[in-house]
């Protein structure tokens, strides 16, 4: 795969709006939303516009653009309307609380953010703290570009909330002309947010030649990505993964992506599919264990797809096997990273080897190393590293972490691999305790600092436990503060405490209520002796 030599003048926003209009096909459909659908033209339109509406709000060039939003055209929009002025949208995760969004919208500075409606409940009990936030725009799913979105009615507002700008109104004045900013292929582009085991989530800034370096090796040069394809991501848009595969990559070959704003459950996935025709179906191995545990799956169709993805997390066999016997498409599993956008290693069609993450993605070198970054033979477990063009730049306001991670042309992952003689990755686990569960970070640290809110916990460890699927759900190790007896009631009562404080999808499956915990002599909790403890039961 070649990655087209890029200008040092370069904006992103031309690799995957432009290129369209100037190959003809202005008219074809690039987004198909519910019952609604918008060709490349409709899409620059509000590229531009969007783009146009920032600039009149006084966006500057680098200046951050929280988007806040279900997939949908506006997130497209805006996306890359931020990106046509050099300005830097921030896709944020949609599923978190309050605080988390207080401390994402005072540590980037962003002046403007833009939220989809029902997101918006997350926003206002923290407006009084935002430092820098100047501007809220709102997608309202009533006047929304698209009027069909499977939106709850219950959560439509009645009016704007006070002080916002809707964003249909926005945007309906401006020209849908809008030259490119000027900016470098070295600039930075976007940011996501990666969370780490401790201390705030690291804001990883990637540059305007990164999507292409993805769209090219991987989409292309992976998947075979072309204009007839249909792309449709369980794994939302504000995800690396997600962003990827339902945007860049279908907008770099003119594809056409099916975005759906609402929760992806099995049932409306397979309703999705089988209405809208996907030819790629990405999904995360919590999803495609949901889609399989549906008994009765007679009405859903799934002959359009050519090819299922999964990421996220390890993909086991089983799973692999089950739904090919199912569907008769293979699932590719791949690893991929917030920090290096997107898959670096992956299997290819009718290669696959289930349970391993593939073969290097062109593009991308690895190592395996110790302790001392010292390269291991062949066959051996170590900590892997990655070398390739679209690895973020820096940690935000993290000098140190970007220290730590990224090492010259190299970026440490976290994870354990070896490598068999045929060149197959196989992961053995993470080198911190970051668990994934559903394919998102849960930091055991975050859900332990939860439980000890409650007045009932002494001290707690959180691990990840393998469920009925081969895949890691936290579990929590209860010690109990004296005058407290453990019950089914109280290990339920934990549980929805901590949904309640945190994200849910972090809430521990299990309780066990223990009388010690394992630590060291310093009195740090030793998380693997209690991982070794469950893989010996
Ligand atoms: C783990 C996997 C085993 C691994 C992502 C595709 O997941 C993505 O990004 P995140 O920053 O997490 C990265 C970490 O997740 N992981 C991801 N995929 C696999 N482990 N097998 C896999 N197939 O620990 C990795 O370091 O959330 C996935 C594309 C873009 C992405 N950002």
């Amino acid at each position: 795969m070649t990655v087209p030599v890029l200008p040092d003048r370069y904006n992103a926003s031309t690799t995957f709006i432009d290129a369209n209009l100037q190959a003809g096909r202005g008219s074809k459909t690039a987004i198909v939303y519910g019952d609604q659908s918008f060709t490349y033209n409709d899409v620059a339109a509000m590229v531009n516009r969007t783009g146009n509406a920032l600039l009149k709000l006084g966006v500057q060039m680098e200046q951050r653009v929280m988007c806040l939003l279900l997939d949908s055209p506006e997130f497209v929009a805006s996306f890359f309307g931020a990106i046509r002025i050099g300005a830097l949208p921030i896709p944020t995760n949609t599923l978190l609380k309050p605080a988390d969004y207080e401390y994402f919208l005072n540590d980037s500075r962003a002046t403007v953010l833009i939220v989809s409606e029902p997101l918006y409940a997350s926003i206002e009990p923290v407006r009084a703290n935002l430092k820098w936030l100047k501007h809220i725009i709102v997608v309202r799913a009533s006047t929304s570009l698209s009027a069909s979105t499977s939106l709850n009615a219950s959560t439509s507002l009645s009016a704007n909330p006070p002080g916002t700008i809707n964003f249909a109104d926005w945007i309906a004045h401006e020209s849908p002309k809008l030259a490119p900013a000027d900016t470098a292929r070295d600039d930075a582009c976007f940011w996501l947010y990666s969370s780490g085991t401790t201390g705030f989530p690291k804001g990883a800034v990637h540059l305007q030649h990164d999507m292409i370096y993805c769209a090219e090796n991987y989409a292309r040069g992976v998947l075979n990505m072309n204009e007839n394809d249909r792309t449709f991501s369980v794994a939302k848009l504000f995800f690396a993964y997600g962003l990827g595969n339902a945007l860049y990559f279908p907008f770099y070959v003119g594809a056409t992506t099916i975005l759906y704003p609402g929760r992806p459950e099995p049932k409306a996935i397979y309703e999705t599919i089988t209405k809208t025709k996907p030819t790629l179906f990405f999904c995360v191995p919590t999803a495609y264990a949901g889609l399989l545990a549906l008994d009765d799956t007679s009405a859903y169709d799934l002959s359009s797809v050519r090819q299922c993805i999964s990421a996220g997390e390890a993909l086991p066999k089983a799973l692999y096997d089950k739904w090919l016997a199912k569907w008769n498409v293979e699932i590719l599993d791949g690893i991929g990273s917030t920090e290096i956008l997107h898959i670096f290693i992956s299997n290819r069609a009718n290669q696959a080897r289930p349970g391993s993450s593939g073969k290097l993605v062109p593009g991308y070198d690895a190592k395996i190393a110790d302790e001392n970054d010292q390269e291991l033979p062949q066959g051996e477990v170590g900590n892997l590293l990655i070398r390739g063009d679209s690895i973020c730049a820096l940690y935000w306001n993290k000098h140190t972490k970007t220290k730590e991670t990224i090492v010259g042309e190299w970026i440490r992952t976290g994870d354990k691999y070896s490598i068999d003689a045929d060149g197959y990755f196989w992961y053995q686990g993470r080198s911190d305790d970051m668990l994934k569960a559903g394919g998102i970070w849960v930091s055991p640290v975050e859900v332990e600092a939860t439980l000890m809110l409650h007045a009932a916990v002494f001290e707690c460890a959180v691990i990840g436990l393998m469920d009925k699927d081969e895949l890691l759900k936290p579990k929590a190790f209860v010690v109990l503060k004296q005058g407290f007896a453990s019950s089914p009631e109280l290990e339920a009562e934990l549980k929805s405490f901590v949904k309640d404080k945190i994200a849910p999808y972090k809430y521990p499956r299990w309780i066990e209520f223990v009388s010690e915990l394992p630590k060291t002599a310093t009195g740090k909790i030793q998380r693997f002796k209690l991982r070794q403890r469950e893989t010996e039961k």
